[in-house]
């Protein structure tokens, strides 16, 4: 038995992540095949419920540095566990990952590099969907209240994204004015190639 595939569905804040993750597990699961979803931040581990209060608080204070290393721990908590089931051949889907990572904390100012350098050794995605909205507002009922559903930032955090449109393994999606079905069809093919490959050791960030 070949590993699963790890996959990764990005974008900005409403973008229909997690949706079409949800979607995409559905449709894999019906297919027979194994599949976990994990949505990151996962709110439920010790260092989730910190960066849970953090995003819906916003007297909570942290420094940016400190917020950031947080995100990041909370990929760590998931790790040994998301290699355990790649290896078991488990197919895992991401909904939110290093990318959001880097590009959230970028955005405020702080260098790219440094963002990404704790995320560094941690297993990389066959696949990358970036859902790109640029329409979040009219087309998506707005944004809520968390701490970074706040337009202006929003765009910086795009900008920052767009400096991986060019990664290996990477697929934007342009979802402006597509129903649910639409971009879920536009995810299956590139689901279906990244399953179709004979994949060897998972590679690391
Ligand atoms: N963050 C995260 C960091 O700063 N650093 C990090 O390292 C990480 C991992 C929380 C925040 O944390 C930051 C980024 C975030 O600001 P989150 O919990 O993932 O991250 O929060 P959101 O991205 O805001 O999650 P949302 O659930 O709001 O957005 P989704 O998942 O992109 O959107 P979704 O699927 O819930 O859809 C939003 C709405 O649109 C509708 C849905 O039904 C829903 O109502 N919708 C569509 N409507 C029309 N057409 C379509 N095609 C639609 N698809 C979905």
């Amino acid at each position: 038995m070949g590993r699963g595939a790890l996959i990764l569905v990005e974008g900005l804040d409403r973008a229909g992540k997690t949706t079409q993750t949800s979607e995409l597990v559905t449709r894999l699961r019906n297919e027979g095949l194994n599949v976990e979803l994990i949505k990151f931040p996962d709110r439920t581990t010790p260092i989730g419920k910190l960066i849970n209060s953090y995003l819906v608080d916003k007297s909570f204070e942290l420094s940016d540095e400190s917020a950031h290393l947080l995100f990041s721990a909370n990929r760590w908590e998931l790790s040994r566990g998301i290699k355990e089931k790649l290896h078991n051949g488990t197919i895992v889907v991401l909904d939110r990952y290093v990318y959001s990572g880097v590009a959230y904390t970028a955005a405020k100012g702080l260098d790219a590099q440094w963002c990404l350098n704790p995320d560094i050794g941690l297993p990389r995605p066959d696949l990358t969907i970036f859902l790109n909205l640029n329409d979040s507002q009219s087309s998506r009922g707005g944004f809520g209240d968390e701490r970074y559903e706040v337009t202006e930032f929003q765009q910086q955090v795009k900008l920052q994204f767009e400096k991986f449109f060019n990664e290996p393994n990477w697929n934007t999606l342009v979802v402006d004015g597509k129903n649910i079905q639409d971009v879920a069809e536009e995810v299956w093919p590139l689901v279906q190639e990244v399953l179709s490959k004979d994949l060897k050791q998972v590679e690391l960030f």
